[in-house]
């Protein structure tokens, strides 16, 4: 994947790991808020922020659905990722002053441009502040909050998906969501160990269980209406069959086999909105390392153990019957997977 050694770009980089052998995600480093008055620094104004994402991310994907769905389209700029990930995630434009260099624009960029001593990886979402020309924040659940909260003079007010009387309840499910299954995909593909492969594939499985008998009893997560934990939750059900199941091994069940879970997945899918932020084809391919979003001939990872899995899932249809595997299949991580 790729990382930023004080400004400069390497290609190698380790997939973090604790001693067990589960992936750790590391922290986001840009934590500033914009906020309605200023008073941080950063004032909410039309115009001035730039968001830089990626279609097949499950994490940008949160921020440009907060961005469509409080209408922020025409107050806040948004770049996303249009070419192969090159040097990380790679963009046929750039935006004022920086420019593509050889041919494309790359969201390290950003980074080194914030900072030019920057040590780290050049995730997205990242939420640029054009006058200041400075990352103001490049972690989704704050950048969420802020797109809910801080810009209602030029969107749509009436929509508050973090309301003041639910946010305990959506704190909590979130907690839950994230380590569990936003997450839990992520450490179920990208464990280094059996051991650890097995543990988060057993907490993702329950997890989605317990979500399914929760939707059978409400229609949303929290209280009667949609709000934000539904918002956290939607990207990661919505790419579970197409890249998950089969990328990361997640494969007990198919989002399509749990009944609750697959008709909430559609009824968000059909909110106004929600469909035009949704990329299938470069979710799969992009998540996979594949040499381009439209083709599925993908680079092969460099391990040399050979992964067991031998059932791999065809298109999911609704109540279609694939083979299931027998067991939970370990294999190594690709090394060119997004995280
Ligand atoms: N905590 C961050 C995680 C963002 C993240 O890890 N994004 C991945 C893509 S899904 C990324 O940009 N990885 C760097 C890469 O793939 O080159 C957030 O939620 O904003």
């Amino acid at each position: 994947m790729g990382m930023l050694v004080k400004g400069t770009w390497f290609d190698d980089d380790p997939l973090p790991a604790d001693g067990a052998g589960r992936f750790v995600r590391p922290d986001s480093i840009f934590r500033d808020w914009v906020t309605r008055d200023g008073s941080s620094g950063f004032k909410a104004e039309a115009g001035r922020y730039q968001l830089v994402t990626a279609p097949s991310c499950p994490w940008a994907h949160r921020t440009v659905l907060m961005r469509k769905l409080k209408g922020l389209d025409g107050a806040i700029a948004l770049l996303e990722s249009d070419l192969p990930k090159g040097e990380g995630w790679a963009y046929s434009q750039g935006f004022d002053d920086l420019a593509p260099k050889g041919g494309a624009f790359h969201v390290h960029q950003v980074y080194s441009a914030a900072r030019p001593d920057y040590t780290g990886r050049a995730t997205v979402p990242v939420l640029w502040d054009r006058q200041s020309k400075t990352i103001v924040n490049n972690e989704s659940s704050e950048i969420i909050r802020m797109l809910n909260a801080q810009f209602d003079a030029f969107g749509d007010a009436g929509i508050d998906l973090y309301p003041a009387e639910l946010r305990a309840d959506i704190d909590e499910i979130n907690a839950f969501v994230y380590a569990t299954v936003n997450n839990g995909v992520y450490r179920c593909g990208l464990a280094k160990s059996q051991a650890a492969y097995e543990e988060s594939f057993e907490k993702l499985f329950a997890a989605l269980d317990e979500l399914e008998a929760r939707l059978g009893r409400q229609r949303w997560l929290v209280g009667d209406r949609f709000s934000e934990a539904d918002l956290r939750l939607f990207p990661t059900l919505l790419r579970f069959d197409t890249v998950y199941y089969g990328l990361f091994k997640c494969n007990r069940r198919r989002l399509v086999d749990y009944p609750n879970l697959w008709n909430y997945t559609r009824e968000i899918f059909q909110m106004p909105g929600v469909a035009e932020t949704v990329d299938f084809r470069s979710s799969w391919a992009i998540t996979a390392g594949c040499a381009t979003s439209t083709t599925a001939s993908c680079r092969s990872g460099r391990s040399s153990i050979s992964p067991r899995r031998t059932t791999a899932p065809g298109s999911p249809r609704p109540g279609s019957a694939i083979p299931r595997p027998s067991r939970r299949r370990f294999a190594p991580p690709q090394d060119d997977v997004s995280f």
